[in-house]
């Protein structure tokens, strides 16, 4: 007999379901964990909220350590593996910089990009917005342009060869000095065509958004979007995200689960139609008085626009958003028509032109009246 497991993962790699021809395809809604596993799989997906450097596979970190003469402290992958052991964001970061060291190259931000993209594409997603974050590389010496040279040579061949889209997000680390910020967004300017917004990301702790208003102002003024983290349960978390919203104008949340604790704050998003990028995997549990909601579950319940996201895949099981999203499913006991609404919010606060945003939905669409769901 099968393993229940075997069977949904069985399902996750099979076929897309909108690959299927009409009279092979599911005709009812999902109602058991395959089906929706199956369902899951092929829905057509937007991801918002994925640093690149938090998809360097153990494999392909020793991979690049090799080729760039680089000794690692561990025996192997699944040495390394084990050493992924976190508790909170400073504990989680420390790892994830230590982790970036390998990346030297043009080369290595391409393999870096293409390797996430080939998986983002294998899971139906269609467009990406991916974060990296220069100054760590800036640090060690790397030229801003083997950076975004490499990472925008992998964009365009995966858009050639898997068809699928993306664009990128330049980060602030917000624990890093104002001046740092200041130098990395000046270095970059020049290949303002190559991005499409600035974050702020890193540990938040004495690291309001305000340090960054002239950073925000200026990337504003170059024509860029502009995003922020509001990790979740962070000291001052609502002040936070009011300063992002109100102040420093932010027209996305990165995170932001404990919005749901203020009516007022969650009221003033709403009307001012802010999306949020959840990651279940790293911010789904909001405490409230010492108790943990689900912030998903509490956000969609308030209206609030929000997409689902993987966030640092590699350190986070290897779970990409295919696997996210079934996670957060049982999680969250998301419905299918849920699951669609939240794809939908993605390619509808994507930030591209209208015709690329119409053609996705039409695809999205498409698939929710395959599986006999009114979009
Ligand atoms: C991050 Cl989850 C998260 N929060 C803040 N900064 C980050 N960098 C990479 N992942
Ligand atoms: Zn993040």
């Amino acid at each position: 007999m099968h393993d229940r497991r075997q069977i949904i993962r069985a399902a996750i790699a099979a076929p897309l379901a909108c690959a299927l021809p009409g009279w092979a395809r599911a005709a009812t809604p999902p109602t058991d964990d395959v089906a929706m596993a199956r369902f899951i799989a092929g829905l057509p997906k937007a991801e918002f909220h994925v640093h690149l450097e938090g998809t360097l596979e153990a494999e392909m970190k020793f991979a690049l350590a090799k080729r760039n003469n680089l000794s690692l402290p561990y025996a192997d992958v699944e040495a390394m593996k084990r050493s992924y052991i976190y508790h909170d964001l400073p504990s989680f970061l420390k790892i994830y910089y230590d982790g970036m060291q390998v990346l030297l190259t043009e080369q290595d931000f391409y393999d870096l990009a293409y390797g996430y993209l080939s998986k983002a594409a294998s899971q139906n997603v269609l467009y990406a917005e991916m974060f990296f974050d220069p100054q760590e590389h800036l640090k060690r010496g790397v030229p801003i342009e083997a950076v975004i040279g490499g990472i925008t040579r992998a964009r365009a061949d995966a858009a050639k060869t898997l068809g699928i889209q993306s664009q990128l997000i330049l980060c602030f680390m917000r624990d890093l000095s104002a001046a740092s910020a200041m130098e990395a967004l000046d270095a970059a300017l020049p290949y303002k065509d190559k991005l499409v917004g600035v974050g702020l990301d890193s540990d938040e702790k004495g690291n309001p958004p305000e340090k960054f208003a002239e950073h925000f102002a200026k990337a504003r003024a170059a024509g860029l979007h502009v995003t922020m983290h509001c990790d979740v349960n962070q000291e001052n978390t609502l002040g936070n995200i009011r300063t992002a919203l109100v102040d420093l104008k932010a027209e996305r949340i990165d995170h932001g689960g404990n919005i749901v604790q203020s009516p007022e704050l969650v009221a003033l998003a709403k009307s001012l139609g802010i999306p949020f990028t959840v990651c279940p995997t790293f911010s789904g549990k909001v405490m409230d008085d010492g108790q943990p909601i689900n912030a998903l579950r509490e956000m969609l319940d308030a209206g609030l626009k929000v997409s689902v996201n993987s966030d640092d895949p590699a350190y986070m099981g290897s779970e990409y958003i295919t696997e996210v999203l079934v996670r957060a499913q049982k999680d969250s006991a998301l419905t299918p028509a849920e699951l669609v609404r939240i794809e939908r919010n993605a390619f509808e606060t994507a930030w591209i032109p209208a015709e690329q945003r119409d053609g996705y939905l039409a695809r999205l669409d498409a698939y929710a009246q395959s599986w006999d769901l009114t979009a």
